[in-house]
């Protein structure tokens, strides 16, 4: 069992004690709990099968907790989770996922109606029950219906991460079976933020053999089907759908391109073939007249049949890209190394779980030029966050440090809040001690329009602000953004040269692709940062990168791209 799904377990089974009134110190241990292995290096599964060694050796993990996280390795869930669950209806933890509701008022909607489906709870809203409950009103009940039709849209979607994973876990394997290809396509291909199903490739002379296998993976919870060239089957506790698709040699490129999507992309793409005089579809490209195939092996050889450059996949989603390729003008996509710095990291200065020591080597460790280590600001007091005065005396540890030869270059940042009026957390005088000023919404999200929108432009008159942080606040498949005016937002960030931020943790993956092309369509430029509050997050990266060539980015749109000296020049530029 993965640290992550041991994490997953222990919040959830916080999320219910909340539910059922339990104490709140010890509710508080779980979560804390679940932070804290989820974050561990090693896999606490292995460290539990060594003699002599055990979970509290981990920090923040007690007794009490460490009997829970031995029986969730062992079963699958622990007592504690398996109690609650019988009192509350399994729609208890996805009840918590509407915006609105916290396990207080959940615990008692429950204490009130009967309901145990999303349904019901809609229907409560629509009958305008919601209300007869003590500090509940009709500006809940319309929050929780706007939010129950959200959950119904993104219901039965994963994080691309998720998908990755368990992609790249089957691939190694079926990889087993000698001369096998296994290409990922679909959404996973072309890098989507969130993914439906994934859909995995496979051709060689064992393809067969390796449905076969795919359906008896160990990780396999669920056989949907099974024909002669295809295999479908939800795989693991998450439950996410597997199509596994076996194909000769011949069309293997054709149905690559078919796969791979978008569907909106592949209809203009057989308009296309037709109007030239061919057939296409996932078996090859034929030619009208005698049905003669003209490609298929390749994807290349199809798209090059159609007059068309390859087109990276995750440009097919039929928003101007067949005409570019049509013209030869498609941009060179950033790449993951491309990238020469992160410029968003925290450490145990604040919620960070790692040294500005360590995280540097982890950084030098990747082959950085440098980094910018930007924690919190004192409005996040939970995080611990800097006042002005931790935050110049952090900065003159960061020229300390970089005076005794680390092997990379260290700037000193700050992730400073944006307050609920725009005005940033901390005074000018220490701001302008800093060398990156990131400046970050964390707090008052459900502000109106408007007010959003001043707030986020009077932020920007800041004239130490360079980078405005996750700048529309999404956390993917939990939480939309706040609604603001993003066109001005990002033509204001153009007029005073302040970047915007493309975070690259899998959550938030903000901005997402379309804003990233808007906003560049009217100059802004760009950082890719990871959020890092642990080493391992620096890997990340290749997420933000993956959104940003979406968002159809070049090297050039990106600053931490740029050779250390230039960019030390680009910062101090401002
Ligand atoms: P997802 O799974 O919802 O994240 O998105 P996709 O794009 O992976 O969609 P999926 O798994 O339903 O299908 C995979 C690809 O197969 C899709 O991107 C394009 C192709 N495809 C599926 N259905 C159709 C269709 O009705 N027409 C065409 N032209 N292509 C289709
Ligand atoms: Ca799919
Ligand atoms: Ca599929
Ligand atoms: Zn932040």
């Amino acid at each position: 069992m993965e640290n992550r799904e041991i994490a997953r377990i222990l919040a959830e089974t916080a999320d219910l004690m909340e539910i059922a009134g339990e104490d709140s110190f010890r509710v508080r241990s779980y979560r804390l709990g679940a932070a804290a292995i989820e974050a561990h290096p090693e896999r606490v599964e292995g460290l539990l099968n060594t003699p002599g060694r055990a979970v509290t050796e981990i920090p923040g993990i007690g007794k009490g907790l460490a009997g829970s996280i031995q029986e969730i390795v062992r079963t699958g869930s622990c007592e504690r989770r398996d109690h609650l669950l019988e009192r509350f209806p399994p729609t208890a933890l996805e009840f918590l996922k509407i915006q609105g509701l916290g396990p207080k008022s959940i615990a008692l909607i429950y204490q009130h109606y009967r309901v145990s489906t999303m349904d019901d709870l809609e229907r409560l809203c629509q009958e305008q029950k919601l209300r007869e409950l003590p500090r509940m009103g009709a500006k809940l009940e319309e929050k929780v219906l706007r939010s129950i039709a959200q959950y119904r849209q993104r219901a039965g979607r994963f994080l691309l991460r998720t998908a990755e994973q368990t992609a790249g876990e089957l691939t190694a394997y079926l990889s087993e079976l000698p001369g096998l290809a296994i290409t990922p396509a679909g959404s996973l291909r072309r890098g989507r933020e969130t993914v439906g199903d994934v859909d995995l490739l496979v051709t060689g002379p064992q393809a067969e053999t390796a449905l076969e296998r795919f359906v008896a993976y160990p990780r396999v919870a669920e056989v949907l089907g099974r024909g002669e060239n295809k295999a479908s089957a939800r795989v693991g506790r998450e439950g996410l759908q597997v199509d596994l698709r076996a194909l000769p040699a011949a069309s293997f490129g054709a149905a690559m391109q078919y796969f791979t999507g978008s569907k909106d992309h592949n209809v203009a793409l057989r308009n296309r073939a037709v109007r030239m005089g061919f057939k296409l579809n996932e078996y090859g490209l034929f030619r009208t007249s005698d049905d003669a195939r003209v490609a298929g092996e390749s994807e290349e050889g199809v798209y090059q049949a159609l007059g068309l450059d390859w087109i990276p996949p995750e440009l097919r989603e039929n928003l101007g890209e067949i005409d570019c390729a049509a013209e030869h003008r498609l941009p060179r996509l950033i790449e993951t190394a491309d990238i020469r710095g992160d410029l968003h990291m925290h450490t145990t200065e604040t919620d960070g779980r790692a040294s500005l020591e360590e995280m540097a080597e982890a950084a030098r460790r990747k082959g950085y030029e440098y980094i910018a280590v930007t924690d919190h600001s004192k409005a996040l007091a939970m995080a611990n966050g800097l006042d002005e005065k931790r935050a110049v005396a952090f900065a003159r540890q960061v020229r300390a440090l970089n005076r005794g030869g680390l092997g990379i270059r260290v700037f000193s940042g700050i992730e400073c809040d944006i307050l609920k009026d725009g005005r940033l957390d901390l005074a000018d005088d220490a701001l302008a001690e800093l060398d990156l000023v990131i400046g970050s919404v964390h707090a008052y999200m459900n502000l109106e329009y408007a007010q959003m929108t001043d707030r986020l432009l009077r932020a920007l008159e800041c004239p130490y602000l360079r980078v405005l942080g996750h700048p529309t606040g999404r956390l993917l498949l939990q939480r939309e953004a706040y609604p603001f005016d993003f066109d001005r937002v990002a033509a204001e960030a153009v007029q005073r040269g302040v970047l915007l931020e493309i975070n690259a943790s899998p959550e938030r993956l903000d901005l997402g692709f379309t804003h990233i092309r808007a906003a560049h369509a009217k100059g802004a430029r760009f950082i890719i940062s990871t959020d890092a509050h642990h080493p391992k997050h620096l890997d990340n990266m290749r997420y933000g990168v993956t959104t940003a060539r979406r968002g159809w980015l070049g090297p050039g749109d990106v600053l931490n791209t740029r050779p250390l000296e230039q960019f030390a020049a680009a910062l101090r530029k401002n």
